[in-house]
């Protein structure tokens, strides 16, 4: 059996901030994990650095669904985003493991590969209608099959969704939260008529998504899915915000517009009731914030009852740790639905060398051992965290909204 002798976790920011994992075992196996949580990264490193990896020495790194009731059980205080990324990240490095010392890539300790690939969807962004569509043509050219689409609201000086980059959109932006303006009853107006210019320039042959960001009340997002509807929409994402899950009943009730949820949950208690009574399509739930691989499954098995399909979030605050994990997951999991890619920078990829690949709409986590994602801990080294929050909203006249 591999023992656990150590476990170093880097604080690195090649472009944007990464918190990672590294398990090393007694026979020089080392395996990932993925610590990432956008705006909050020094919490989760401490709760791994100051809590689980003393527990973890001299466990035997096969026992992964052991050590895994041993954190969330174990640690009494079950739940919540900072604790569920550390056992992910545990969760990941100790699947990495496996793999190697299998001499395997992971996707086929879970069972093997289900289909060719996983389908992803990319972002286009723009400051206009135009803009959005330019990019999405671009997308189009490229080979996507999927490509969610966010556009500036007319009036506001800024909207959540539109980069500054057009290749690398990233949120997190200020050393302290910046503040973005929001009106409901414009973004209503503009998001059909994007919708609409978007199927006259792409055609029908290609999924559209959009994503609310928590924006809307359960009504006006009955009103954008009956707007949104004859565009076909793939699905409309975080419609309104979840903690209130009845909401999703009321926007049901008024669209059939498909429903997408869960990317800011972190266990499958965050999604049981909105699975078991079929309020949504999509469960947008990650390996690196809900509990690994490991959890991942048993959310993805619960779904699949139900006929609700993943959409595992993969924005740039994922790493290429959490891609390569996710696609591990997607390539063997009977109900995957799509996965969300947002690339990486050049520097952000030269730091996590990695065998996934992108063709044809598709994405393939390759077939090294184990994740096939590794940390260059030199490289990382010669990027210095610096906080980068996150910003906030509010409504023309001051009101904190949802971002
Ligand atoms: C998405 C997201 C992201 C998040 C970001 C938060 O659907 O990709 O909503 O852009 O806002 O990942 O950390
Ligand atoms: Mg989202």
């Amino acid at each position: 059996m591999p023992k656990i002798v150590d476990a170093r976790i880097t604080v690195t920011r090649p472009g944007r901030n990464f918190v990672t994992l590294k398990v090393i075992c007694d026979d020089g196996t080392t395996g990932v994990g993925d610590a990432t949580l956008n705006g909050r990264e020094l919490a989760v490193a401490s709760y791994l650095g100051d809590h689980v990896v003393p527990c973890l020495i001299g466990r035997d790194a096969h026992r992964i669904e052991d050590i895994w009731q041993y954190l969330y059980k174990g640690a009494y205080w079950r739940r919540g985003p900072v604790t569920m990324t550390a056992i992910a990240a545990v969760d990941m490095a100790l699947w990495d493991i496996k793999g190697k010392v299998a001499g395997l890539p992971v996707y086929q300790l879970l069972g093997g590969a289900v289909r060719e690939g996983c389908t992803v969807y990319g972002h286009a962004n723009g400051t206009s209608i135009n803009d959005t569509i330019a990019a999405a043509l671009e997308y189009q050219a490229q080979g996507y099959k999927a490509i969610r689409l966010q556009c500036g609201v007319p009036g506001m000086a800024s909207t959540y969704g539109v980069s500054k980059d057009r290749y690398f959109y990233e949120p997190a932006d200020a050393a302290l939260p910046s503040e973005n303006m929001w009106s409901t009853a414009r973004y209503l107006r503009v998001v059909p008529d994007l919708f609409k210019a978007a199927r006259e320039a792409l055609g029908w042959d290609v999924h559209l998504l959009h994503d609310v960001h928590h924006r809307l009340t359960p009504i006006e997002a009955g009103r954008l899915g009956r707007d949104l509807e004859p565009y076909r929409p793939f699905w409309i994402e975080d419609a309104t915000p979840a903690e209130n899950q009845d909401a999703f009943r009321l926007i049901r009730q008024h669209t059939t517009a498909p429903l997408a949820v869960g990317e800011i949950f972190n266990s499958i208690w965050d999604c049981k009731d909105l699975i078991e009574n079929q309020l949504i399509d999509y469960i947008r739930a990650t390996v690196v914030h809900a509990g690994g691989i490991t959890h991942l499954r048993r959310i993805a098995a619960l779904a699949d009852l139900y006929q609700v399909r993943t959409g595992c979030h993969g924005a740039t605050d994922l790493s290429p740790v959490a891609m390569a994990a996710a696609l591990h997951f997607g390539l063997s999991v009977p109900n995957f639905g799509i996965q969300e890619y947002m690339r990486h920078t050049a520097e952000t990829d030269a730091v996590f060398p990695h065998a996934y690949g992108f063709a044809d709409g598709m994405m393939h986590p390759g077939d090294a051992v184990g994740l096939g994602v590794d940390i260059d801990e030199d490289l990382a080294a010669q990027y210095t965290y610096r906080p980068a929050y996150l910003p906030v909203n509010r409504l023309e006249d001051g009101t904190l909204w949802s971002w």
